[in-house]
């Protein structure tokens, strides 16, 4: 199988993203399939990203972006059909309460496997948890645009998002964890993705109340 993994380059007032500083270490191939590592801007432009997917043909396509301030891993569960930024995107444009597609659905869920994902990642002592809100900045966009594209290309792919949190050296008083630990994590997302390629995800508990 191909795997399309990207992370995104630094914005706002960062240096380095978390994302990428993490997606760049993991292997080129994972028992017998081949991960392709895209870094993609923080634009809200998609170009780049769909290009990538004409060029690898992926089976799988696993988004990676950062959530300074979060705790643990987390697994975007949707995307919504709203740009709304509350800072300039890298390419210094801020769209305020956009639609992203007019002929798009209002919402579309990541189509990994995520109960599944949780459910092996707190089995490897990854804190992680499953997330109902992207927000509506660059990452939410980039998801939005992935499931749209295969939605409305009818491919068959399974996509989503992963958020991770800040690397220590990134913060002095927000959440944080250790690049090999959200390393760790991403090899364990992607293994379990692979082995629900062409299964349901498992229908366990693992819902919020709030
Ligand atoms: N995080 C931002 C955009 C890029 C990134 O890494 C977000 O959550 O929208």
């Amino acid at each position: 199988m191909n795997i399309l993994i990207t992370g995104f380059e630094p914005f706002g007032k960062d240096e380095i993203n978390s994302s990428w500083e993490s997606v760049k270490l993991l292997p080129n191939e994972l028992k017998g399939n081949n991960i392709y590592k895209v870094l993609i801007p923080v634009v809200f432009n998609v170009d780049k990203l769909i290009e990538n997917i004409k060029k690898y043909s992926p089976d799988i396509i696993i988004l990676v972006g950062q959530a300074g301030g979060r705790n643990g891993i987390t697994i975007e569960r949707v995307a919504i059909n709203l740009d709304d930024a509350i800072i300039p995107d890298n390419n210094n444009y801020q769209p305020i309460d956009n639609t992203i597609k007019l002929d798009g659905e209002n919402a579309y869920f990541s189509t990994l496997p995520v109960k599944a994902i949780i459910n092996n990642l707190k089995d490897n002592d990854i804190e992680a948890r499953i997330s109902y809100t992207a927000g509506t900045y660059v990452c939410n966009h980039v998801m939005y645009n992935t499931l749209y594209h295969i939605n409305k290309n009818n491919l068959d792919i399974k996509a989503g998002f992963i958020h991770v949190p800040y690397l220590p050296t990134q913060t002095m008083d927000k959440p944080s964890m250790k690049i090999e630990d959200i390393v760790k994590g991403l090899l364990s997302i992607i293994e379990t993705t692979i082995d629900y390629r062409k299964k349901e995800d498992s229908k366990i508990i693992g819902g919020t109340i709030y």
